[in-house]
């Protein structure tokens, strides 16, 4: 990839695209293209075919999908294996007929089957049932793996696949039911301590084990990926250590200051009891995240803190 080369970035407004732009500018790529959903819808197929058409960009980052935590996965279950189906679809479909040099997929580690030995190996994929609050997305993104391998087998395209663990950081999603846990968690305990409350409810039993890699440190392991590795297997993405529910929800209540007690709701799902990465492929290749789990709770406060400020300034 020259420091020139047109460098599409589907889902650049999201945590995990934004990350990747960063990363990219950052490295001094400087010909990235974007659009929002509100310009380019990627469902439409004719629409997603007459931008690359237009386009014709060298290098493509498929950040763009619809996500959410496990409330969110378990209620749109028809949006989120149709929206991610048919995003999938169109830009790999489009990056083989328009000549795309090399495409990097982001999947993510519910792919794997919800009892599958720890920590995951990539070799795991589809060795088992998978976790049913995520199945319709998990199907998707196991489909879009499935692309990236059949259009490599039949037109010879270098499209590579990653598995991210679960993500937090910079731009992400704070909604208190759809987000993911560590979103979830922060804006509580905020909220809990700035209404005095004596008491923050968790989701579950506390004992699911996750494993959370800062959104900074994706960006750059994606990067680095598309510079690097060229095969047909996917590949995780991951930092090697997890934390139970109750650990990370310790953590947050430090990080935020909130003082009173954590109590646990058995009625919500706890999802899949474990999905630790096997990351020793991705370190054999020499990369390895740098943001550890408590400063990077503090980071991505902080930018929730800022953009919870910018939206009191805006105002009327
Ligand atoms: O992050 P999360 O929604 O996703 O939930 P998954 C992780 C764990 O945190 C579950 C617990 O055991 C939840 O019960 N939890 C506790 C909470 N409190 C909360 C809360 O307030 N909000 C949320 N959201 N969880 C998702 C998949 O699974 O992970 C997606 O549904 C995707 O498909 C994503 O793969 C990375 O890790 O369970």
């Amino acid at each position: 990839m020259e420091k020139n080369s047109k460098i599409y970035i589907a889902g650049h407004k999201g945590m995990v695209g934004s990350a990747i732009a960063a990363e990219l500018t950052k490295q001094g790529y400087h010909n990235l293209v974007t659009r929002s959903s509100a310009e380019l819808d990627l469902r439409r197929q004719e629409a997603v075919e007459a931008f690359f058409e237009q386009e014709k960009p060298e290098y493509v980052f498929l950040a763009a999908a619809k996500v959410g935590g496990i409330a969110a996965n378990n209620t749109y279950r028809a949006d989120f294996i149709y929206d991610n189906l048919a995003i999938e679809s169109n830009i790999i479909h489009s990056s083989a007929v328009y000549g795309v040099k090399k495409l990097l997929f982001l999947g993510s580690s519910c792919i794997y089957p919800k009892l599958a030995p720890q920590p995951l190996k990539e070799e795991y994929l589809l060795t088992g049932e998978l976790e049913p609050t995520n199945e319709p997305y998990a199907i998707a993104k196991i489909a879009g793996i499935k692309l990236c391998e059949a259009y490599r087998d039949q037109y010879g395209c270098n499209f590579i696949s990653v598995m991210p663990t679960n993500l937090y950081g910079i731009n992400d999603n704070y909604h208190p039911q759809h987000s993911h846990v560590l979103p979830a968690l922060i804006r509580r305990f905020h909220e809990a301590r700035e209404q005095g409350a004596r008491q923050v409810t968790v989701w579950g039993s506390g004992t699911p084990k996750r494993e959370f890699l800062f959104s900074a440190d994706l960006g750059n392991a994606c990067v680095f990926l598309m510079q690097h590795y060229n095969d047909k297997a996917l590949l995780n993405i991951g930092t090697g250590h997890d934390v139970s529910i109750a650990e990370l929800a310790q953590l947050v209540k430090d990080v935020t200051g909130f003082e009173g007690d954590i109590v646990y709701d058995a009625t919500q799902p706890d999802g899949t009891p474990r999905k630790l990465m096997d990351v020793t492929r991705l370190h054999n290749l020499g990369w390895r995240h740098t943001v550890e789990l408590k400063e990077g709770i503090a980071l991505a406060y902080a930018d929730f803190l800022k953009k919870l400020q910018s939206a009191i300034s805006c105002q009327p």
